[in-house]
């Protein structure tokens, strides 16, 4: 490798593009196409009794109105459960529009195709659904008495229950070992239930060309061949007729993993039953209330512990509020339960979910993907122990990490895809003095002392995470350098905005020798790349990255032992830099790569001069070979996948300096510090990005960000008026330093970064709150208002 770009803080090449309102998102394709519009349930549960579209037929510009019934019988059919479990004893999933029972408010009903959405919009409105209204199930602890049912053949609204037990080293359980310990808490910690906003919501636009009966769908997607497989088995196309293109993705943070959504289903099936082009741009209470929320889970802590903190024996019962469906499996608690346990090794683990349906929008993995509820619990653990002990909480953290001689570490837990989670590599202790330094937490005391004699209540909070990234099952990239020196790189994973433009061609520049200009990046198009999982669980930088890296590598073997030929050179002297491949010693033996790929297609299409020159001579010593070698391929190209044995661990830690009012108990943070660790960085600045991105996600979850159901099921505040996200003005710089443990799992050393940074934030705050205050934090979000109650009622204590 000679131009290194790996490791280089190179600046996003997508956003000159992006920042000057020239990126192409689905709304921005298909202007004359027809629009779609759902008529949605107004009711959390309820059974359809009618449906009288008659007041609707008359609207200037109506195409067609759908209802269940008009839909083919594999297109109406329920929506699959993509990620099935043993435990998910009662999975359920949607039909793309309500059969018989609406089960959350927001659910399709019935689907209008008009000239336009206002035509649209306008039919909806004149659409008259009769319901008969059942009582709606609402809190997931109300939900677990299983009075009152969300789906009548589910018995206590149970969709799954999982229970995982380690024992100690010494054959104990948890509920020995806690018994045995010198000392034990119990507690209770709630998170509760957020959803991701990307800017850009969902949507859908499909063009349907009858002469070849071929399906074009452009979805604002993270999944785009999961999209595609969908599709096709729903439409009963055959694979290659329909091609699915993510364009640019405005966000996404896990909401757009979910596939096929009904309106992917629905909008290419009227295109296709149309013969017109049709599109779908949610708008922003669709988000809401008709896509998926994730977090809220009520979560029961019991600890033993022993004189310095260290954890002896853990209980957790985790009650998960699933929604009315379960589309995505039970992968959130099964994350939660599993990744829980953090970078500390403890004596014995029991953990239990329930995971229970409940009258409100499904839930699906959102960035963090059930680590924050994990974290929570853990980290507010370790601070519980350090305040019953009297400790400093960093010193209960020390005296339970893993140690860096210890990995790979299993923590005999099994994973969803069955199996056992182990830690591939990471330094505990050398994150937690980093962090302690960057933050200044040994001398955190002097600067309250200063604080207080102004008057002022401040605090300093810590939380640690561990993140299992990268996962499987595999990742590909293709790889093809033309006759002009230029790099084609495409992969089939999806961008929504983490620069993959940039680090994969830094990648490819690095492997290839090439100037970055040079490479071009494709994602997310079917039409380029056909096999390919998606982007989701922080996986694009080990998946494709190391894919993209390992079809770069058999380019450039082929390219040298061409150049090889041509120089009359041993493969092993040569070496390519700047696009040029050199013999190592001889300044004056080089042919440019572009000269390479010429030499690789027998059919020799040089278009300047001097590559015409250098090709005309080389044939002769292949006169008893036929063209193309058996074995061997025309062209410049290659091909490669990456499949992981298992996730690789990126961990972190973060720590907060915040204040809070002493009378109206506003909460501002003061200071925010990161120490993080995703094995070898491709580009530091783009994993600061990602960061800084996170974390202020997570400032939303621990202080604004929540979703509030009445008792009928109503979601009360969805709309941005209403639930609050986080301006650049709540958040704080980041100060981030970056450790690296390569990870010995793939060949480029990386672990996965996309999440971490929401990942310990509402654990942090609230530290930090616990710190200023005094008083135990066991719910997040907290608001000013919270806080003051809470102060009130603890005075009164
Ligand atoms: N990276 C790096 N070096 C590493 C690891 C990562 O330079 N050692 C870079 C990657 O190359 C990539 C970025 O950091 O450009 C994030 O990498 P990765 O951890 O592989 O995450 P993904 O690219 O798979 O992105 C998914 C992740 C998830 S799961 C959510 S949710 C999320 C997130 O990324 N959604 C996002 N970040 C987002 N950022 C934006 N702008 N929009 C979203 O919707």
């Amino acid at each position: 490798m000679t131009t290194k770009l790996f490791g280089e803080p190179v600046q996003r090449r997508e956003d000159p593009r992006l920042l000057t309102g020239q990126g192409r998102y689905v709304d921005d394709l298909g202007s004359d196409a027809l629009a779609a519009a759902f008529v949605r349930s107004p009711h959390a549960h309820a059974r359809i009794v009618d449906i009288d579209v008659s007041a609707a037929l008359d609207v200037e510009g109506l195409i067609a109105i759908y209802t269940w019934e008009d839909l083919p019988e594999q297109v109406g059919a329920p929506l699959p459960l993509l990620i099935p479990h043993p435990a998910l004893t009662h999975g359920r999933t949607a039909y793309p529009l309500a059969r018989d029972t609406v089960r959350h408010v927001g659910e399709p009903v019935v689907m209008v195709v008009a000239r336009d959405r206002y035509a649209a919009e306008d039919a909806c409105d004149l659409i008259r659904v009769d319901y008969e209204v059942l009582k709606p199930v609402v809190g997931v602890e109300e939900a677990a008495t299983g009075v009152h049912l969300v789906h009548p053949d589910v018995p206590g609204n149970v969709g799954a229950h999982l229970v995982q037990e380690v024992p100690s080293a010494d054959g104990l359980s948890a509920a020995q070992a806690i018994e045995a310990a010198p000392h034990k808490l119990s507690f209770r910690l709630d998170i509760e239930r957020s959803a991701s906003m990307p800017l850009e919501g969902r949507g859908v636009y499909a063009r349907w060309d009858a002469d070849d009966r071929s399906l074009r769908v452009y979805s604002s997607t993270q999944t785009s061949t999961s999209v595609r497989m969908a599709i096709a088995a729903k439409l009963g196309l055959p694979l290659p007729s329909v091609e699915v293109v993510a364009p640019d993705v405005g966000g996404g943070f896990g909401v757009k993993i979910m596939h096929p959504w009904p309106e992917e289903v629905l909008v290419p099936w009227a295109a296709m039953t149309l013969g017109r082009e049709v599109k779908w741009t949610e708008d922003r209470r669709e988000h809401f209330i008709s896509s998926a929320h994730e977090r809220g889970q009520v979560q029961h802590v019991t600890v033993g512990f022993d004189d310095e903190g260290r954890v002896l024996g853990l209980d957790v019962r985790i009650l998960h509020d699933h929604g009315a469906y379960t589309p995505y499996g039970i992968i959130v608690p099964i994350i939660t339960s599993t990744q829980l346990l953090g970078p500390y090794k403890i004596g014995a683990y029991r953990v239990e979910f329930s995971s229970i349906y409940t009258n409100t929008v499904q839930v699906t993995p959102y960035r963090g993907a059930g680590r924050p509820q994990g974290v929570f619990c853990m980290e507010r653990t370790m601070d519980r122990i350090a305040a019953h002990l009297g400790l400093d909480r960093t010193a209960v953290r020390e005296v339970n990490f893993i140690q860096p001689d210890e990995f790979p570490y299993d923590q005999g837990l099994i994973f969803q895809d069955g199996r056992p989670l182990i830690y591939d590599s990471g330094n505990y202790p050398e994150s937690l003095r980093m962090l302690k330094e960057l933050i200044g937490w040994d001398s955190f005391a002097e600067y309250r002392a200063a604080a207080e004699a102004e008057g002022r209540r401040v605090g300093i909070g810590i939380g640690c995470y561990v993140e299992g990234t990268g996962v499987g099952p595999y990742e590909g990239g293709h790889v093809q350098v033309t006759s002009d020196g230029r790099v084609h790189v495409s992969t089939g994973l999806t961008s929504q905005g983490q620069g993959h433009q940039t680090v994969f061609a830094q990648i490819a520049a690095t492997e290839l020798g090439v100037p970055l200009d040079r490479v071009s990046v494709v994602t997310g198009d079917t039409r380029r790349f056909g096999y390919a999982v998606g982007t989701f669980a922080s996986r694009a930088a080990v998946m494709s990255g190391n894919a993209i890296a390992l079809a770069c590598r058999k380019v450039r073997e082929k390219a040298l032992r061409i150049a090889a030929d041509a120089l009359e050179a041993d493969p092993a002297d040569l070496t390519i830099e700047d696009g040029v491949v050199r013999v190592v010693g001889s300044p004056n033996a080089s042919i440019p790569l572009a000269t390479v790929a010429v030499l690789a297609n027998p059919l020799r299409y040089a278009f300047d001069e001097e590559a015409q020159r250098a090709t005309q001579f080389s044939t002769s010593a292949s006169l008893d070979k036929p063209p193309v070698a058996e074995g061997d391929e025309p062209g410049l190209e290659g091909r490669d996948y990456y499949s992981p044995i298992r996730s690789t661990f990126a961990s972190g830690m973060h720590a907060a300096i915040v204040e809070t009012d002493p009378e109206t108990a506003e909460i501002r943070i003061l200071r925010y510090a990161v120490v993080h660790d995703c094995g070898k960085l491709i580009n530091p600045m783009i994993v600061e990005g990602q960061v800084h991105g996170g974390v202020a996600q997570g400032v939303g979850g621990a202080l604004y960000e929540r979703m509030v159901y009445d008792e009928h099921g109503q979601l009360l505040n969805a709309s941005f008026m209403d639930f609050l996200m986080p301006y650049a003005t709540e958040v704080p710089r980041v100060e981030t330093a970056h450790l690296e443990t390569p990870s010995p799992l793939n060949p480029l050393g990386i672990k996965g970064a996309g999440e971490a940074g929401v990942i310990p934030v509402a654990a942090v705050i609230a530290s930090a709150i616990e710190d200023a205050e005094g008083i135990p934090i066991t719910r997040m979000p907290v608001s000013p208002s919270e806080l003051w109650h809470l102060r009130r009622t603890h005075a009164s204590a």
